[in-house]
């Protein structure tokens, strides 16, 4: 008898132990109930295939190959745009080697902290042992670490020592930009910081926030406060002017008391908050709308029994993504606060807060769309398929490359935001310089917010299925992404605030933008390989200017339907230019022609387009409505 059909044959205390089917090279396995349990003695014959070579798995063995994971390398010295941009503009020597020890850092040591932050995200106690409400956020080790390195690094204090005078925004939304996709989302209470220590600096550095600020701006750990900002309440984030219900009681000391409920409350175990309320007159009333909303400024402390003061934390909010941070419904319930607007201008104050945290929120999202192609095109240097490795798949690195033209773009519109803000702020700006940074704020942060979601998509994609398995840390990436779009005003609502720049300006913005971009294509005229690119700004150019011609004509519904498509042209004919123009730099690589000339393939005018379409005629409003409820179309 040969040895198989021994092994078929052979039974184990009155019962067949294992079946085989078939003979080697082609054996199935099937472990049946009864397989000895792990500990038991193996039996001869296992022991005689395993020798022989025949059992290739077992308890022991799970098959001897394992992909290779890609990996996190330093992501100053891995970004070539970010390299060559701060070679351009920053040349400073300080500026690159704490960049460079920084990404190490990043690499080395954050980004697993970030991950940490990932597996143990924040819980909400309410109530002591003893039965006390104490409405502790309970955050992760990890988290804390984030807040100390945060300090350290000088994440929000950069932007206001200007070492680089008015570079210095461009350095310290570097730093935030290498830091942010392994930060745990630390970067979300850092942008409303930032945003609160730009609003108190427009204010002035006085009593009750003068403390506050050197909190929020200091490079002491021990000393570092970080500030939230609550503005949505249960009616929406959006339209605040008649969505806020809180209501500030005054006080005999000129002081206040809130009394509300804030529905989104992000990074809520922050030390401080500017909110708005409405100041209410002795006899209760209160001013509806916009002009009745004022700026306040809270502290969250602690009574002593361990009581938030005028605060109760009804629950964390269970986020898609974004898990790593404490986001919380508030009851205000005698909050103390002081006003810091005048009475009635709380919007207009807290606008300053909104610039900043959307160029955070930009920023975030290029930082997202690099970390994916970074990890992407490492994966395509170990991972075999169709017997050669990913990267020499044409229609794979084609993918990676539109992938990269998408992340180029981002990554200079929202620089280009950095450094309009950084010249405001050190007092260099023109008049021209100021409209485009109103302008380019909204359209930065709705344009990036929306390619986040689809490069980090396709970045997940060209993972196979372990881009879809949590424990890699890639689907994390995709719904972390998703609030980029939503967080600090939605796509739609951005359009509508380019239009109420373009009107508050009466065009003076746009007058800015043409100029300016043009500008931009000046250096491009005589580079022949760019000429198809020039040639498509400037064609992209001239048909924007056709459209505001003509909407300046309509009724302002026309221009509403138009919003989003126009601020996308604003965003892909801007962008052209910047890719452009950084291609005729002299230290300009051949992929930054590259890329500017795939770039430039986009429709970069699809407002034209679709004015060309009837897309805007007050007569497709009807029409849309009566597609989306599936009612029959009048008329
Ligand atoms: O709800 C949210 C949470 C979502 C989920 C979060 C999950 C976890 C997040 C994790 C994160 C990492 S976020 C949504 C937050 N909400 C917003 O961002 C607000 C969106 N809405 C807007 O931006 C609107 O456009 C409003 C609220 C600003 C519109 O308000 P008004 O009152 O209708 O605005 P007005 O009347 O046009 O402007 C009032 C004043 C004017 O100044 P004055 O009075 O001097 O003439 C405007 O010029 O404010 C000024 N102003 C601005 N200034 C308005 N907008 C701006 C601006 N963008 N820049 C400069």
């Amino acid at each position: 008898m040969s040895m198989c059909s021994a092994l078929l044959t052979r039974r184990v205390a009155g019962r067949r132990s294992r079946v085989w089917f078939g003979v080697p090279p082609a054996l199935v396995h099937i472990r049946s109930a009864s397989v000895a349990e792990p500990g038991t003695r193996r039996s001869n014959e296992e022991q005689l295939w395993e020798a022989a070579g025949y059992l290739p798995f077992s308890r022991a063995k799970i098959g001897s190959f394992f992909q290779e994971t890609p990996v996190l390398k330093n992501p100053f010295l891995e970004d070539a745009l970010l390299r060559g941009y701060l070679r351009r503009h920053l040349p400073q020597e300080a500026a690159f080697s704490d960049l460079c020890a920084f990404g190490e850092r990043v690499a080395n040591e954050v980004d697993g902290w970030g991950r940490e932050c990932e597996v143990t995200p924040p819980r909400l106690v309410h109530f002591d042992p003893w039965g006390r409400r104490v409405d502790h956020i309970v955050t992760s080790p990890a988290w804390k670490r984030m807040k100390d390195l945060s300090a350290q690094e000088g994440l929000v204090a950069i932007g206001y020592e200007r070492s680089f005078g008015e570079w210095s925004r461009v350095y310290q939304m570097s730093k935030l930009y290498i830091f942010s996709p392994s930060s745990g989302l630390y970067t979300c209470p850092l942008a409303m910081t930032d945003g609160a220590a730009k609003v108190i600096q427009s204010i002035g550095l006085s009593w009750p926030v003068d403390e506050a600020y050197s909190r929020l701006t200091t490079r002491q750990p021990e000393r570092f406060w970080t500030s939230g900002q609550w503005m949505t309440e249960r009616q929406g984030g959006s339209d605040v002017a008649s969505g806020t219900e809180t209501v500030a009681v005054p006080q005999t000391d000129g002081s206040y008391k809130l009394h509300g409920f804030k529905w989104f409350t992000s990074a809520t175990d922050a030390d401080m908050a500017l909110t708005l309320a409405r100041v209410q007159d002795r006899t209760g009333a209160t001013t509806p709308g916009s002009r009745g909303l004022s700026l306040f400024y809270g502290e969250v402390s602690r009574d002593e029994g361990g009581r938030l003061k005028g605060i109760e934390v009804q629950r964390l909010k269970d986020k898609l993504g974004t898990r790593q941070m404490p986001t919380a419904e508030l009851l205000l319930d005698g909050l103390p606060a002081h006003r810091l607007s005048e009475e009635g201008k709380g919007v207009a104050s807290i606008a300053n807060m909104l610039t900043i945290t959307r160029i955070h929120n930009s920023i975030s999202a290029a930082a997202a769309m690099r970390r994916v192609v970074q990890l992407a095109r490492d994966y395509a240097t170990r991972r075999t398929a169709f017997g050669k490795l990913l990267k020499d798949h044409p229609l794979h690195m084609q993918t990676l490359a539109r992938m990269e033209v998408e992340t180029r773009g981002a990554f200079l519109l929202v620089m280009e935001v950095c450094r309009l803000l950084g010249r405001e702020e050190s007092g260099m700006a023109t008049q021209l310089d100021a409209h485009l940074l109103r302008l380019l704020t909204p359209v930065a942060k709705l344009y990036t917010g929306k390619q986040a979601v689809a490069v980090v998509s396709e970045g997940l994609e060209s993972f196979g299925g372990q881009g879809y398995i949590e424990d890699t840390g890639l689907p994390g990436l995709l719904r972390d992404a998703q609030v980029l779009s939503i967080w600090e005003g939605t796509t739609n609502v951005l359009s509508l605030d380019v239009l109420r720049s373009v009107a508050r300006s009466s065009g003076m913005v746009l007058h800015a933008y043409f100029t300016h971009a043009k500008s931009l294509l000046a250096g491009a005229s005589n580079v022949s390989p760019l000429a198809p690119a020039v040639k498509a700004v400037n064609g992209a150019l001239s048909e924007l200017e056709d459209f505001v011609q003509i909407a300046a004509t309509r009724a302002t519904g026309y221009l509403e339907l138009a919003a989003r498509d126009l601020a996308y042209s604003l965003a892909r004919i801007y962008t052209g230019a910047l890719l452009i123009d950084h291609a005729c730099w002299k230290g300009a690589s051949s992929s930054d022609t590259y890329a500017a000339l795939r770039w430039c393939e986009h429709d970069l005018c699809p407002v034209a387009t679709k004015q060309a379409r009837g897309c805007y005629d007050l007569s497709t409003a009807p029409l849309d409505a009566a597609l989306v409820y599936d009612r029959p179309i009048q008329g």
